[in-house]
């Protein structure tokens, strides 16, 4: 049978289960990848599984999310982090290497090959046609020490490219366009798979801003072909043996995808499908009515032509609010940034030098520019590209993070940043209340120099600026001096690994009590994001002492006067009290952090309830022995309160064998159904209390 290119890629890797969708499978991990701020938890959890030497093909341990260093912290971070890879044998890549994602495709990615990273953003990997993944540190962990990964086997959904970008047209304007259409809602389970003849005109960077902002669609992953582009690739990395060539089969079948909206809130995404998708019979999408006012539409291909995309932005709060740039052209911007792991190659970087080369940044505008790479930074500062930034007015930032996670430059109150990253929710910026627009490098670029938003289409007109086209470059400078390979056996040996103070071992978790009786502790809204649950920013640096980071848990929600959500749940617990939280949709949206899970475990939280939630904040609430649970009647939501005492009988069964559970609402006397989500093999998982407890159950 014709076979689709994740298929293709999965089916060698499966070690547990039949490849059949919907049904959990397990894969085997060839690479995996973490950085600092989620790597020190997975790199514990590693000791304490106690696994000595790594098992995969590659695995790189990098340091780019907390480089302030403010304080001991991080520093302390880093070097147990350096210590830790050396004895069980990663790489190790430095501050100032670069971003995980930015340095692993330039430097480790292949075709074919799967990658686990204990970050959200790791498909980026899928731009070089690997199967790469995002998962909890814990996950990533068990994946280093040789175990499988566990996922429900995908759905695929074919995404059509056809024709060319115009100029000034970007891969970020394609996977804007995307989120307009397929939202970030409603796509778990799922994996994304580009073909068609809009492709191979994309050179690999362009691929991974793409697949890099999969993450925001809520799918798995998304893969590219590994073709003549990946092959140019890899041979200006100096890796050209690695090149395999991989593709779909011609009459492949993708899977119908299924969503159910509503008119008045999803008019837009409506629309939307309706304009760029086609039925599973190859007809226009169109959305039929359902029960309760909603309207259904199967997907069966999102078909993009590239020569009809035109510049688009994201605005504050989410991905997936897109607007075209045209539409706000001519409001007043006062900080533009540049990099991140979505936007910060060499040809990005290039193309933005080219327009500031010989201008001026507009006076009112702060634009700060991130190299992504060590390497981009080389190959910028050696041909000029560099000077032309700094002549403008550039601030040059260090080949990290930073901004895109709230480590400095949070924009002035009420005024308008342009980013080039890949998350705008709410306050992740640093600033309550901001107002950010997520852009490509060429519209960010363009109001770095107006001082307004403008689509970079009118450059040429109005400041008499040509487009650049930059080539993707035959060779790329290598020089891989602060990437530290594992050293020889008899070396690590002799490695002490450095726990320095500041890092404290992380909590285990414990059997959920039998019955479950605990307060509502929160009754939060839709689309609750890791950011909202355990923000990230200036308290980056507790990732690694998890009593002193729980303080922070829901920390947006809370009120001054009263006491803190880590408060109440304190107090709850000291009262022998469990803890559950109330959610709307889509429920731990955005990072890999596992400390969303683990944070709230520490506070006494045994259950979560929600009307959905996303996979991989699922995983780690099961790994962290927290029971997700989903409203089987949405309508139930509203009739939970802050406050209310939940409880649930015959708990262990329920854990055991259970599709459906009774929550007692005991404080206003009724009763509802909830799902279990969980699958076969996390059953005894969470029955232990989590992955850690269980693990160490079944080596004695
Ligand atoms: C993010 O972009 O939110 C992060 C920071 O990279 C996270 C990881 C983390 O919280 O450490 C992610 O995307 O997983
Ligand atoms: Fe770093 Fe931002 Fe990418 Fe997360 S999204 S890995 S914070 S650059």
């Amino acid at each position: 049978m014709a076979q689709t290119l994740v298929y293709k890629i999965l089916e060698p890797h499966i070690v547990e289960g039949e490849p059949k969708p919907g049904s959990p499978i397990g894969i085997r991990i060839d690479q995996t990848l973490t950085q600092d701020a989620t790597g020190t938890t997975a790199f514990l959890l590693l000791e304490a599984m106690g696994i000595p030497h790594v098992r995969t093909e590659v695995s790189v341990s990098y340091v780019d999310h907390n480089t302030a260093q403010f304080g001991p912290e991080n520093a302390n971070d880093h070097l147990y982090l350096q210590t830790i890879a050396a004895k069980v044998g990663a790489y190790f890549s430095r501050p100032g290497n670069g971003i995980c994602h930015q340095v692993h495709l330039e430097r480790f990615g292949r075709p074919g090959r799967t990658l686990l990273g204990a970050d959200s953003h790791t498909p980026t990997g899928g731009g070089i046609g690997m199967i790469a993944i995002g998962a909890g540190g814990l996950d990533v962990a068990v994946a280093m020490g040789g175990g499988p990964f566990h996922i429900a086997c995908p759905k695929v959904i074919g995404v059509e490219l056809r024709g060319q970008l115009k100029p000034w047209v970007t891969a970020k304007d394609i996977i804007l366009r995307l989120l307009s259409v397929l939202s970030t809602r409603g796509n778990v389970g799922c994996m994304v798979e580009y073909f068609g003849p809009g492709v191979s005109s994309l050179p690999v960077p362009a691929r991974a801003t793409i697949t890099n902002m999969g993450a925001e669609l809520g799918v798995t992953c998304s893969v590219f072909p590994s073709d003549e582009a990946t092959r140019q690739f890899l041979i200006a990395q100096g890796r050209g043996d690695q090149y395999v060539p991989l593709a779909a089969d011609p009459g492949c079948r993708y899977d119908t995808i299924v969503k159910t909206l509503d008119p008045h809130a999803d008019a837009a995404t409506i629309a939307n499908i309706e304009r760029y998708c086609l039925s599973p019979s190859g007809k226009p999408a169109r959305a039929v009515p359902t029960e309760g006012g909603r309207v259904r539409i199967e997907i069966g291909l999102v078909v993009l032509d590239l020569d009809e995309l035109e510049p688009l932005a994201a605005l504050t709060p989410s991905p997936d609010h897109i607007v075209s740039v045209a539409e706000h052209a001519g409001k007043k911007v006062n900080q533009v940034l540049i990099g991140s792991c979505t936007n910060s190659s060499y040809q990005d970087l290039m193309r933005c030098a080219a327009v500031l080369a010989g201008r001026t940044v507009h006076p009112d505008v702060e634009l700060g520019i991130a190299p992504g790479s060590r390497q981009v930074l080389m190959m910028l500062a050696d041909n000029g590209a560099l000077a032309q930034m700094v002549r403008a007015g550039a601030r040059i930032l260090e080949s990290a993070c930073g901004p895109c996670i709230g480590q400095g430059f949070s924009p002035a109150d009420h005024t308008i940043s342009l980013r080039t990253f890949n998350r705008n929710f709410a306050g992740r910026s640093g600033t309550v209340g901001d107002c950010v627009y997520l852009v490509s490098p060429e519209t960010a670029v363009a109001a770095a120099l107006t001082g307004k938003i403008t689509d970079p289409r009118t450059l040429p007109e109005a400041c008499g600026i040509a487009y650049p086209d930059v080539a993707p470059p035959a060779s790329f400078t290598i020089d891989d001096g602060m990437l530290s390979p594992p050293p020889p056996p008899a070396a690590a040996r002799a490695v002490e690994i450095i726990h320095g103070p500041t890092i404290v071992k992380p909590p285990s978790g414990e059997p959920l009590a039998d019955p479950l009786e605990g307060l509502v502790l929160i009754h939060a809204g839709d689309k609750i994001t890791t950011d909202h649950i355990m923000p990230a920013g200036s308290l980056l640096k507790f990732r690694s002492n998890v009593p002193e980071y729980a303080k922070h848990v829901f920390q947006c929600f809370n009120k001054p006067g009263e006491p803190t959500f880590a408060q109440r749940a304190l107090t709850a617990k000291a009262a022998g009290q469990a803890g559950f939280i109330v959610a709307g949709d889509s429920y731990g949206q955005g990072s890999s952090r596992e400390h969303a899970a683990l944070c709230p475990m520490y506070l006494g939280v045994r259950a979560v309830i929600a009307k959905a939630i996303e996979r991989i904040c699922q995983a780690n609430l099961v790994n962290f022995g927290i029971w997700p649970l989903t409203f089987a009647d949405p309508g139930d939501y509203d009739r939970v309160a802050l406050g209310d005492v939940l409880r649930i009988e015959a708990v262990a069964a329920a854990v055991a064998s259970a599709t459906h559970v009774t929550v007692r609402n005991v404080t206003k006397g009724f009763d509802f159904s909830c799902t279990v989500l969980l699958s076969a093999r996390q059953r005894p998982i969470l029955a232990a209390g989590g992955l850690l407890p269980y693990t160490r159950n079944h080596a004695t």
